[in-house]
C-alpha cells in the first residue's frame, strides 16, 4: 500500500499505519481470530466498490448503477457456495455478529429457545449470552464441555435437547481447540426437530482447505466470519441449504443490514479464489501441524492445555498451575514481543477480565512461514516469560529474539 497517498492528505493516520504495520511485522501474533489477509485482498477491499450503494441482491437492486456491482456479488456468492459445498450463500453480513443475528431472525420468533455452548466454555457471545441481543430476545439454553476431558459433554446437550425442545442448536465455538462433530449434533437435532446452526467463524479456512471436516450436508445453515483462517477481509457470510435462502436474505436485507460493504465483499472474493489453490490446502495442514507441536512444546514445559492438546489452530492454556493470571501472562507475553489474549478456561473461577488462561492460535504465524523449529521456540520463550511475569529484563531481550526471528519471516506487506 501506498502510505505517501494517505501521508499527502493525513500525516497522523499514515503514521499510525506505519506503526501498526511494524507491530504486525515485529511480533509474534498468536491470537487465534487473526490472521494476515495478503495484500491483493486487502487492495481489493480498498478499491472503487467501496464508493457504492448496493441494497438488495444481484438482479434485484434499488438504485441504479449495479452492473459490475451485481457480477461482483455473484462471483463471490458463487465462490463461497463451491469452496464450502453450499446450496446457498450470501456473503453481505458486515461481520460474524451480524451474520448469526440474520439467522435468529430468519428463523425463530423472539422468545424462542436456542442451545448453544456457553461462552466461558468456549462458545461466542453472540450464541445466547445473556448480554448480547441473542441472550435477551431468545431463551438460551447452554452446553458446555466435560470437566474431566475438556471436551463437549455431549450427553448433556442430548438431555438438555430433550428437555427444553430448542427451535435451533448451535455447535461452533471461539476457544474449543477440538473437532466439532456435526453429525452428532444433527443426531440430535433431528431427534428434537431442532433446526441446526453450525458457526465455523474460527474453523472456516481449515474447513475450505480440508483440515477440518464440513459442517454440510448436517447442518442447515453455516455462518463464519471471513478473515479468521479464512485470511480474508473483514466480514461474515450465511452459508445454507436451499430450503432457507429466501428468509435468510430478507432477514440480512431488509431485516438487519442496510448496503452491503460491496469492497469488503471484492476481497472476499479474492479470498475465495485463493483459498480454492492447492497452497490453501497445504496452509491450512500447517495451521494445524504447527498447533500440534507447539502444543506438545508447551505440554513439556509443564504447561495445562484444556483438553490436553488441539485438533485444530487453537490451544487454550490454563495457568492454575503456572500461579499467574490470564491477563497477567498476557501483559508480560506481549512486552516480549508475543501477542495472545487472556480467556477464560472452564470452570473458571477466576473473572472474564483476568481469567485462568490465555488462548494462543497459529493461523498468522503459519501465514508467514514459520513451522514446526520456530513453534518449539516460541514455546520455550513463552515458557521463561510465563515464569517470571515480572522481569522486564527479560521480556525485552526476548522481544529483541522475536525481532529477529520475525525479521526471517517477513508479514505480507502493505
Ligand atoms: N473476537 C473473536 C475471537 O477472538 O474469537 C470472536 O468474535
Amino acid at each position: 500500500m501506498d502510505l505517501q497517498l494517505i501521508r499527502d492528505v493525513d500525516p497522523e493516520v499514515a503514521a499510525l499505519m506505519a506503526l501498526e504495520a511494524t507491530r504486525q511485522q515485529d511480533t509474534l501474533r498468536l491470537i487465534p481470530s487473526e490472521n494476515y489477509a495478503s495484500a491483493a485482498v486487502l487492495a481489493a477491499t480498498a478499491g472503487a466498490f467501496a464508493n457504492k450503494y448496493s441494497e438488495g441482491y444481484p438482479g434485484r437492486r434499488y438504485y441504479q448503477g449495479q452492473a459490475h456491482v451485481d457480477a461482483l456479488e455473484t462471483l463471490t456468492l458463487n465462490r463461497a457456495k463451491s469452496v464450502f459445498g453450499a446450496e446457498h450463500a450470501n456473503v453481505q453480513p458486515y461481520s460474524g455478529s451480524p451474520a448469526n443475528l440474520a439467522v435468529y431472525f430468519g428463523l425463530l420468533s423472539a422468545g424462542d429457545t436456542i442451545l448453544s455452548m456457553s461462552l466461558p466454555h468456549g462458545g461466542h457471545l453472540t450464541h445466547g449470552w445473556k448480554v448480547t441481543i441473542s441472550g435477551k430476545f431468545y431463551n438460551a439454553v447452554q452446553y458446555g464441555v466435560r470437566r474431566d476431558t475438556g471436551r463437549i459433554d455431549f450427553d448433556q446437550v442430548a438431555e438438555l435437547a430433550r428437555e427444553h425442545r430448542p427451535k435451533l442448536i448451535i455447535c461452533g465455538a471461539s476457544a474449543y481447540p477440538r473437532l466439532i462433530d456435526f453429525e452428532r449434533f444433527r443426531a440430535i437435532a433431528d431427534e428434537v426437530g431442532a433446526l441446526l446452526l453450525a458457526d465455523i467463524a474460527h474453523i472456516s479456512g481449515l474447513v475450505a482447505g480440508g483440515a477440518h471436516p464440513s459442517p454440510f450436508p448436517h447442518a442447515d445453515v453455516v455462518t463464519t466470519t471471513t478473515h479468521k483462517t479464512l485470511r480474508g477481509p473483514r466480514g461474515g457470510m450465511i452459508l445454507s441449504k436451499a430450503e432457507h435462502a429466501k428468509a435468510l436474505d430478507r432477514a440480512v436485507f431488509p431485516g438487519l443490514q442496510g448496503g452491503p460493504h460491496e469492497n469488503a465483499i471484492a476481497g472476499l472474493a479474492v479470498a475465495l479464489a485463493e483459498a480454492a489453490q492447492p497452497a490453501f490446502k497445504t496452509y491450512a495442514a500447517e495451521v494445524v501441524h504447527n498447533a500440534q507441536v507447539l502444543g506438545a512444546s508447551l505440554l513439556s514445559h509443564g504447561f495445562d492445555l484444556v483438553s490436553g492438546g488441539t485438533d485444530n489452530h487453537l490451544l487454550l492454556i490454563d495457568l492454575t498451575s503456572k500461579q499467574v493470571s490470564g491477563k497477567i501472562a498476557a501483559q508480560a507475553l506481549e512486552r516480549a514481543g508475543i501477542v495472545c489474549n487472556a480467556n477464560s478456561v472452564p470452570f473458571d473461577p477466576r473473572k472474564p477480565f483476568d481469567p485462568s488462561g490465555i488462548r494462543i492460535g497459529t493461523p498468522a504465524l503459519t501465514t508467514r512461514g514459520m513451522g514446526p523449529a520456530e513453534m518449539r521456540q516460541l514455546a520455550d520463550w513463552m515458557s521463561a516469560v510465563v515464569a517470571a511475569p515480572d522481569d522486564h529484563g527479560l521480556q525485552a531481550g526476548i522481544a529483541a529474539e522475536v525481532k529477529g526471528l520475525a525479521a526471517r519471516y517477513p508479514a505480507p506487506s502493505y
